[in-house]
């Protein structure tokens, strides 16, 4: 069963991305989600923005396969990449963003947050 990581700074729409949520409510540490894909289900992390709420964030990165990051800008996309891959180097990602913010990236792939669908963002990462 793959392994899928979201990470990025608070209020960024992780845990938004796996259901519709009515207001904003920081994650304390991790939420799994299983998520359907074809006929697999994924295991999603979705990891805590918030510092201190971060709990023990470097253990929930082991074992995971691919990390989906959701930042507003270049800065905190290399910033969580980076904390990920001190402990899964080479780790698969994709980093998704508003259209709004497509600009502020050069540098690294970015993608419309709004425009792929889940399994989209799976293929992409685990096929
Ligand atoms: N700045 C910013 N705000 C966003 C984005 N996407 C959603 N939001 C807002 O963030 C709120 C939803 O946040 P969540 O999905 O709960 O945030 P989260 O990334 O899970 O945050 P933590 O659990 O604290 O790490 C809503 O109020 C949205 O309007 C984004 O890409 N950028
Ligand atoms: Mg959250």
């Amino acid at each position: 069963m793959a392994k899928v990581l979201l990470v990025g700074e608070g209020r960024r729409g992780k845990t938004e991305w796996c259901r519709s949520v009515a207001s904003y409510v920081p994650t304390q540490g991790v939420e799994v989600d299983p998520l359907r894909w074809y006929d697999q289900i994924v295991k999603v992390w979705d990891c805590a923005g918030v510092a201190k709420y971060g709990g023990l964030r470097d253990g929930y990165y082991i074992g995971a396969n691919a990390v989906i990051v959701f930042a507003d800008n270049e800065t905190e996309a290399l910033f969580w990449l980076n904390e990920v891959a001190r402990v899964i180097p080479n780790i698969n990602f994709i980093v998704l963003t508003r259209s709004e913010n497509l600009s502020n990236f050069t540098t690294i792939p970015v993608y419309d947050k709004s425009l792929l669908t889940r399994n989209q963002i799976f293929d992409l990462l685990l096929a």
